[in-house]
């Protein structure tokens, strides 16, 4: 089992946070960003979409980081906890996977990675669509009433919304409107040293290029213009 994965990216962060909650041995690959080694065509036939994470089982290669956590757990966790088999429980957990990837990720990452790494600005539009995202995620933790994301129990839904928020914390963006979002997140990383010791390592390196932006001017990309760097 192989990783393809990159050190500050929320995503890569989730898949890596599976794989040591369900204790699966790999080898972790970590992709040269900055060299566009994702953005090769020999990279592309693991994953045409040319993203990071892509796993590689034994030559089934798997990209998009939702479905690879559903993967890791179907086959190598049927009995886990992490991924419920009841179906609302499932629902659930499934919801807040898909919550956080087309709306609570997708505005924060917007709002905070892009301008990082690429040139883009931040704006009061970019920032408006993170408040909301909070207040809907802060309405999900009121609604359920729950410890987790989608129950009582750590599921793989907390990984992502934990390195989406992993985003905020970066940039000293505070929670204090967002107690429940705070608590939770407060909680995991209480019971979960070891796997949020995954998510804080990114946490820093996303902070230290928020005052360090990189370099990437080698970088010919096909979507994101390039800032230069002084
Ligand atoms: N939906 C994908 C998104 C993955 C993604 O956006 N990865 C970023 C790195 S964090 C990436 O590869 N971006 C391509 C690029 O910047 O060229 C997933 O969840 O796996």
């Amino acid at each position: 089992m192989k990783l393809y994965s990159v050190s500050d990216g929320p995503p890569s962060l989730a898949v890596r946070m599976t794989l040591k909650a369900l204790d699966i041995p790999y080898e972790l690959h970590n992709v040269d960003y900055v060299n566009s080694e994702h953005l090769s065509e020999e990279y592309a036939k693991m994953n045409p979409q040319k993203e990071i994470p892509v796993l590689d089982d034994d030559g089934f290669y798997l990209s998009e980081s939702v479905a690879i956590m559903q993967y890791l757990c179907d086959k190598y966790g049927p009995e886990s906890s992490l991924y419920p088999k009841n179906p609302k429980e499932r629902a659930i957990v499934n919801q807040r996977l898909n919550f956080n990837m087309a709306f609570y990720y997708s505005s924060i990452g917007q709002y905070v990675m892009a301008p990082i790494f690429f040139d883009y600005q931040r704006t009061e539009l970019g920032l408006k669509k993170v408040h909301i995202a909070l207040q809907v995620f802060e309405t999900y933790l009121k609604s359920l009433g729950t410890k987790y994301a989608a129950g009582n129990n750590l599921t793989i839904a907390d990984f992502p919304l934990v390195t989406a928020t992993i985003c905020l914390e970066a940039i000293d963006f505070k929670l204090d409107e967002y107690p429940l979002i705070k608590k939770w997140y407060a909680t995991f990383k209480a019971e979960n040293p070891q796997l949020w010791e995954i998510a804080e390592g990114g946490m820093k390196e996303i902070a230290f290029f928020e005052k360090n932006p990189p370099d990437l001017s080698a970088m010919n990309h096909p979507i994101h213009p390039i800032k230069k760097v002084k």
